[in-house]
């Protein structure tokens, strides 16, 4: 019997250096270890041993079963610890390549140009998306019944609030709280309740720009969007301004910029004129810098709001705004 458990002892030792996971280790441990393991069968033979041997053999048994326990002990916290590499391991395989995430089109733009009108002395600033029907309309000279409502088709939540139709919710908002001189961007997401085509999105981005000081003027306003342009295109690029219609600008203009998709000859985003209408500004209205407290005899400024969006899509030269939030990782891993 000493015999049948010294091998026993062996045959686990080496059973044990071809444990790969924990599975294995606990089949191990059942077939020696077990109520029925091979042990168990060994030691319910002690009873017909003569009665001088039965002590010995006893111990014996005893001290193998306390060392097995004390090895399964050790190798169950060396398994745990990962430091057995899996059975199936196969170090000569390729490995798995890992996903990098990449910054959106839009954020790469955005960022551009935060970065530009920084090196300009303008500061940027965030505000809420779901707005009071005061900060969206009203305060920007935009009462009730004004006809410019309806170019701006509004997601109207309870109460009076709204969800954004323009970042120019902030103007007042800031000029309230910081006062003259104001220098800022307001890059964010605005919705307009309207249906989709290329050109045409209900959840859009847009940066708004307002300068506020004594005596800016329009001259102020072209050369900062002369720095905005060069800082996102790196290139000389065909704008157009004509006259536009806005209550809180006056003079109010139309930035127009010559469609990148068709190099001017005409397609679906430009709607067939070689134009992309990119960024509306003009000189802050009197009315706004009231609303905003200030004095209009003492103070003047100019505003733009940039099509954030299509911006995008011309430097870009993507085809249908509707890609840019699609999700379509196809589309977005190009960037
Ligand atoms: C405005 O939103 C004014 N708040 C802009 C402004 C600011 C004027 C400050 C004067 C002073 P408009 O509705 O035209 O204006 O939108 C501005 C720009 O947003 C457009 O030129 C266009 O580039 C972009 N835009 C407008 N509607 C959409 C749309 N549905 N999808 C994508 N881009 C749009």
């Amino acid at each position: 019997m000493e015999k049948k458990l010294r091998e026993l002892k062996n045959r686990f030792f080496s059973e044990l250096k071809t444990v790969r996971d924990d599975d294995f280790l606990a089949e191990l441990k059942i077939k020696y270890l077990g109520r029925k393991g091979e042990l168990a069968s060994i030691l319910r033979g002690v009873k017909d041993l003569a009665v001088e041997e039965k002590p010995r053999v006893g111990q014996l048994a005893n001290e193998i079963k306390k060392e097995l326990l004390e090895v399964f002990g050790r190798t169950e916290a060396i398994i745990k610890k990962s430091a057995i590499r899996p059975r199936n391991f196969d170090s000569s395989l390729p490995g798995q390549r890992r996903e990098i995430g990449h910054l959106h089109p839009s954020t790469i733009v955005q960022e551009e140009i935060e970065e530009a009108f920084a090196k300009l002395g303008f500061s940027i600033f965030d505000g809420p998306q779901l707005e009071s029907d005061y900060y969206n309309f009203t305060a920007l000279n935009i009462p009730e019944d004004h006809p410019a409502r309806d170019t701006q088709d509004t997601f109207w939540v309870e109460g009076k609030n709204l969800l954004r139709t323009h970042t120019s919710n902030l103007q007042v908002r800031m000029l309230e709280k910081y006062g003259a001189p104001f220098r800022g961007i307001f890059p964010g997401r605005v919705f307009r309740y309207e249906s989709t085509d290329a050109s045409h999105e209900h959840t859009f981005y847009q940066t708004e720009g307002l300068m506020v000081d004594r005596n800016i003027n329009i001259g102020n306003l072209i050369a900062v969007m002369q720095s905005l342009l060069s800082a996102v295109f790196h290139k000389k690029v065909n704008v157009r301004l004509r006259p536009g219609f806005f209550p809180f600008v006056e003079p109010g203009f139309e930035m127009d910029i010559e469609c990148f998709i068709c190099e001017g000859d005409g397609c679906s985003v430009c709607k067939q004129s070689g134009w992309v209408e990119l960024m509306p500004c003009g000189l802050v209205h009197p009315g706004v810098l009231k609303a905003g407290g200030l004095d209009p005899e003492e103070y003047s400024g100019f505003a733009f709001g940039l099509g954030l969006t299509r911006l995008v899509m011309m430097k870009y030269r993507i085809n249908d705004i509707r890609l840019l939030q699609s999700g379509d990782l196809r589309f977005l891993k190009q960037f």
